[in-house]
């Protein structure tokens, strides 16, 4: 264990973190060597194949030939069947040393620094889809502490679709590309998944959020994370208390506007994964707290939802989040495919002091993880890939499989037995042994879902209630774009009588954008998940409740809860748009005020090379307005400087850029002439961005005064209300 947190970990120097030496002991980068086969064999000519004559054909003989095409031919592996798109990065966690009245984990006990790797993915997409897909988020942790490994493997989302295992298949049968077109990628705007969505009411709680803004995220590091099930914390007394896992970004959370999201997807699909690898590369590394809500055995029931069900949430108002530790993410890969793509995620990955819930979906995922890594990796040494290894020392009678590189010593391979002494022996608890925690369990073997699970819209209802107008208008919007994308009418109007149970404003403003009334729910039967010999009237929800009441941990507005507090402007992007003739010597004093603050700033002009300042002065350019968009920036700023204004008003796609970013409620600013490029911008609905929120001008070419408002205004990220105002959704 070590006793400080980690320093800043490069490619070279992998001092301090346990995890990160193990792993250079695999590395490997050719330089200064030989060129070889696998065999170590000294190759001499890598650039023709072995023939008879030189324009003869090819012979078999050619080992050296064969052993290359044969490794490339094998390079690929199926890919994760659900969460295939992923990007990972090391890093550390600290323990504040305040949970061990909780749990006996010594990861989480004082002065506790354990290694971890944590990798994001998007659910839906196959390998190589965009980032910036409407999807929930991946966000699995593994935590390489000396008891073994743990594994949290969670979402941004803190509920999901479906309440049993036994269902998983067919929803992402549901929301993967239809399977007679292959179509579309990464979309769940389509019909067999609003078909499935339709007639599966109890995932109408995930759906909300995932029409929300809270599935297209500013960054990866910018999202929350939650283990979704209710786990268990087990402390030295042997005591259980149920826990709910959170992890909160120390950047708060931030989304993109859906527009934005897809013109990234075009521009840079790669967005989110550039983005957590630019960060780390320049220092500014991604950090969570974990947190955990706690609920005693005996409260088990006071909640009136059950905790062992996954759509359902504990309001943050009702139990708080107590932060026990934080990550930090400070090293990038040193190859995607050996660590990122062969890292293998297990819920059943825990350590002394986690124990699980009954959680039916939970016990299923039980099951899924080491039978999927199985098919993806090939069999069942997995465990033994670099990135997968454990610190903690593996001993036990496990044997033999595919590519095997434990070389076992001695006789013994089982246990109990003489011929070793009983090696290796089985831990006491107090040596660290892991023991399931003590339940009593009764009950007829059956087929059943609990009736305490039949309330699918009160927490939906809940979420509504929680959002502020713009997220609202956020939801109604991605709703008519999701459904709009529907074929079938029926599929669309059955939506509507869901989304009725959970507001009727929803519904009809929804129904609105469809050009369709909100049917009655009158006579329909709204749950078709309803085993053979039940009754139908078994498995449908409870009306919604209707003092559902609000959370203030659901809304993600720029003043919300969640971000009160987080007022910097570290690692937002800013463009500066300028050519010949702008003011370069205020656009430098600018940038060091932005930068000072941890932002980065970028130079996009109508050419690349260097622009001429009014000045005299040289500035070098970054973008043009051609290699870029605004939709990668999260905020614009328009240098003074009548030449350059009067070139780039001309330019339509500097006016676009402008234009763009206010219509994606960023927030603008702009000196003396600058502001004529904002005016150009103007368009119907808009016709005045200078009075929008967020839009920051001042006459003066001097730049001090305006930073002053603007820092502020790029810390608020977004000024969603200006689209109620421009457009109503
Ligand atoms: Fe997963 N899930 N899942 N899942 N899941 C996989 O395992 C599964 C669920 C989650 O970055 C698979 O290694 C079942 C909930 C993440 O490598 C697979 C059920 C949550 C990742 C699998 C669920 C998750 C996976 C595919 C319903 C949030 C990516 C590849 C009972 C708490 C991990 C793999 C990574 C991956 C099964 C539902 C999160 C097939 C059966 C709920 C973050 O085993």
């Amino acid at each position: 264990m070590q006793d400080k947190p980690l320093a800043k970990q490069t490619h070279e120097d992998v001092v301090g973190n346990p995890k990160t030496d193990e792993l250079a002991q695999n590395r490997e980068d050719g330089y200064g060597q030989f060129l070889t086969t696998n065999q170590g064999l000294r190759i001499n000519d890598d650039q023709n194949s072995l023939k008879a004559g030189e324009r003869g054909p090819t012979l078999l003989e050619d080992f050296i030939l064969r052993e290359k095409i044969t490794h490339f031919d094998h390079e690929r592996i199926p890919e994760r069947v659900v969460h295939a798109r992923g990007v990972a990065a090391h890093g550390y966690f600290e323990a504040y040393g305040n949970a061990t009245e909780l749990t006996r984990a010594g990861f989480l006990q004082p002065g506790a620094v354990t290694p971890v790797f944590t990798r994001f993915s998007t659910v839906a997409g196959e390998r190589g889809s965009s980032d910036l897909a409407r999807d929930v988020r991946g966000f699995a942790v593994k935590f390489y502490t000396q008891e073994g490994v743990f594994d949290l493997v969670g979402n941004n989302i803190p509920v999901f679709f479906i309440q049993d295992s036994i269902k998983f298949p067919d929803f992402v049968h549901a929301v993967k590309p239809e399977p007679h077109n292959g179509i579309p990628q990464a979309a769940s705007a389509h019909d067999t998944f609003w078909d499935f969505i339709s007639v599966t009411p109890e995932a109408m709680h995930m759906v909300m959020w995932v029409m929300s803004d809270r599935s297209l995220p500013r960054s990866l590091r910018m999202m929350e994370g939650f283990g979704v099930h209710t786990f268990r914390f087990i402390n030295a007394e042997g005591k259980s208390r149920f826990v709910k896992f959170h992890w909160k970004p120390l950047l708060g959370v931030h989304a993109v506007a859906w527009e934005e999201a897809q013109q990234i997807s075009g521009k840079d699909p790669d967005f989110h994964r550039r983005d957590l690898w630019n960060s780390i590369e320049g220092g500014a590394y991604p950090e969570w707290e974990l947190g955990v809500q706690v609920v005693e055995e005996a409260d088990e029931h006071k909640f009136g939802f059950d905790l062992l069900d996954s759509t359902k949430l504990i309001p943050e108002d009702l139990v708080p989040v107590q932060a026990i530790g934080k990550m930090v993410l400070n090293r990038n890969v040193d190859n995607y495919f050996a660590e990122t793509e062969q890292v293998a995620f297990h819920l059943g990955h825990v350590v002394p002091g986690i124990d699980f819930s009954n959680d039916p979906l939970l016990q299923g995922r039980l099951f899924s993880y080491t039978d999927t890594q199985l098919k993806r990796l090939g069999g069942p040494n997995f465990h033994e890939i670099p990135i997968n290894r454990s610190l903690a020392p593996i001993h036990n009678g496990q044997r033999d499989g595919h590519m095997r590189q434990t070389i076992n010593k001695g006789q013994v391979s089982y246990s109990p037995n003489l011929l070793n002494d009983n090696f290796p022996q089985q831990a006491k608890q107090s040596e660290g042994g892991f023991t399931t925690v003590y339940e009593r369990v009764e009950g007829a073997k059956i087929r059943k879902r609990s009736k305490s699970f039949m309330d699918f819209y009160s927490q939906a209802k809940l979420f509504w209630n929680s959002q502020t107008d713009a997220e609202q208008a956020h939801i109604v919007k991605a709703l008519r774009f999701e459904l709009g994308h529907v074929q079938k009418e029926f599929i669309r109007s059955r939506m509507l009588i869901h989304l009725a149970q959970v507001d009727a404003n929803l519904a009809s403003r929804v129904a609105e954008g469809l050009g369709l009334a909100v049917p009655s729910a009158e006579g329909v039967q709204l749950n078709l998940g309803v085993p053979a010999d039940a009754n139908p009237a078994d498995y449908q929800s409870a009306p919604a409740k209707a003092d559902t009441g609000r959370d203030s941990a659901l809304s993600m507005a720029p003043d919300s809860k969640i971000n009160a507090g987080k007022t910097g402007i570290k690692t937002r992007k800013i463009a500066i748009l300028a050519t010949d003739g702008a003011d370069v010597a205020a656009i430098g004093e600018l940038m060091k005020l932005l930068m000072d603050q941890g932002a980065q700033t970028a130079i996009v002009a109508t050419h690349l090379g260097t622009l001429k300042g009014k000045d005299g002065h040289e500035l070098l350019v970054n973008w043009t307005f051609q290699s870029t968009s605004s939709a990668l920036f999260d905020a614009v700023y328009v240098a003074a400087g009548a030449a350059s204004v009067n070139t780039l008003k001309q330019d339509a796609d500097a006016v676009r850029f402008v234009n763009e970013a206010y219509r994606h409620c960023k927030p603008l600013a702009a000196s003396a002439e600058g502001i004529e490029l904002l005016k150009a911008a103007s368009y119907p609905g808009a016709e005045d961005i200078l009075s929008g929120d967020g839009v920051v001008t001042s006459p003066d070419t001097k730049v001090a005064g305006l930073a002053q408002q603007f820092i502020p205004a790029i810390a608020y990220h977004r000024y969603w209300n200006r689209e109620l105002k421009a457009m109503p959704a």
